[in-house]
């Protein structure tokens, strides 16, 4: 295989996840808006998706948020997904959107909301078992507002405590994916605030315990490829939650505000042998002002051109150059990859895939914005808390 055959095969065999969220209403806390066709059902969500995976070919899964998500027959929402060429992905838990959750979830002080939380992550692992879904994602809200407020060495324990009986509940193949945040809602301390804190959690509990880095959680100036070097090199990279941020976790779609980062991490990626299906590459953005299914597609396409140009990094040349400590030509190497329109690539894999090259013109020339538009009236909009 020639090298640019072997990047276009690497191509056609990504998969990158669609969150459920997206395809809904969001905004900030100052206001949503409402957009006309927006899905109102898990059911109506996946239709949307497989749009995207119809016109991109790598968007197979789409995650599901509990209780955003809640149905009566999870095994009907995968055959209903697998119906439309797609399956179930990661299940989010939620335990931050209830009133029981102001001190915590399962680092609150009081032991009955803790079970309160653990029962909810209990039940999206049943939610796994009849969907078939691999990862349980967990987000954790929990910290404190004051000094003083809580022990915090008493947290850490009592979310140790969480996360064991999780992990003893999980299956064969299962696995939790534990996402950190280093700030919001809580504004003193977070009881996950950084990948180091998550990596002791995950190291404790065993191989199936892994950590998902969100591209939006960190500090201004973070060096997010050197987390994703590091963890992948002690085998503890679950997957990412991928977005971009211009101040704070934004949100905003993949690649868009850097996608130089983008490419960086996607260099990381590669080079630690992390570009498979062990590692869970998925989408956690909201479409608060833009079209949803094309703003999706776009992101989906933003993390094609990220990994075409890190597949395309000569490894060889750039090992010579660092070997020799020549700095400026290492840096060439990683530059001269980067700058690569590889747009034309990708058209052509899109092509040898049967698929249209443009895949945002061809969302818009095939009338599904109209349709849903017209479809979609009456009901309520799904959307955050819905
Ligand atoms: C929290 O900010 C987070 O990144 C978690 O992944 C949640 O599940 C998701 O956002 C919900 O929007
Ligand atoms: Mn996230």
């Amino acid at each position: 295989m020639t090298a640019v055959s072997a990047v276009k095969a690497a191509l056609r065999k990504q998969a990158i996840e669609t969150p459920s969220w997206a395809y809904g209403n969001s905004g900030t806390r100052f206001k949503v808006f409402a957009q006309p066709g927006v899905p109102r059902t898990p059911r109506e969500k996946l239709d949307d998706a497989a749009r995207v995976h119809a016109h991109t070919g790598v968007a197979p899964t789409v995650a599901l948020h509990i209780p955003w998500d809640r149905v009566d027959d999870y095994a009907g929402l995968a055959r209903y997904a697998k119906e439309r060429g797609l399956s179930l992905g990661a299940i989010n838990s939620n335990v931050f959107q209830d009133d029981d959750y102001r001190l915590g979830s399962v680092c609150h002080p009081d032991a009955a909301v803790r079970r309160k939380a653990l029962d909810h992550l209990l039940e999206c692992v049943d939610i796994m078992d009849a969907t078939g879904s691999r990862d349980l994602k967990l987000w954790f809200a929990d910290g404190t507002n004051y000094p003083g407020q809580d022990d915090i060495r008493a947290r850490q324990e009592r979310l140790a405590e969480a996360l064991a009986a999780v992990y003893e509940r999980l299956g064969g193949g299962q696995r939790m994916l534990l996402e950190y945040k280093f700030f919001e809602p809580a504004f003193y301390t977070t009881d996950v605030p950084d990948w180091g804190t998550a990596y002791a959690h995950c190291l404790r509990l065993g191989e199936k315990a892994q950590v998902v880095v969100d591209t939006g959680h960190h500090a201004p100036g973070t060096n997010i490829e050197f987390i994703v070097a590091v963890l992948l090199r002690e085998g503890k990279l679950g997957g990412f939650d991928f977005n971009s941020r211009f101040y704070a976790d934004d949100d905003l779609m993949v690649g868009s505000a850097d996608p130089f980062q983008l490419f960086r991490i996607m260099y990381e990626v590669v080079r630690g042998g992390g570009y498979g299906p062990r590692t869970a590459f998925m989408l956690d953005q909201c479409h608060n002002i833009e079209a949803k299914i094309p703003a999706i597609i776009r992101s989906v396409m933003n993390v094609q051109e990220a990994t075409a140009k890190a597949l395309l990094v000569d490894r060889e040349a750039l090992s010579a150059a660092q070997a020799c400590g020549d700095v400026l030509a290492a840096n060439a190497v990683l530059m001269d990859a980067y700058n690569t329109d590889v747009r034309p690539l990708l058209a052509e894999v899109r092509e040898e895939m049967g698929l249209d090259p443009d895949p945002v013109a061809a969302y818009h020339r095939s009338g599904w914005a109209e349709r849903i538009t017209e479809d979609r009236k009456g009901g309520r909009q799904a959307g955050w808390g819905a």
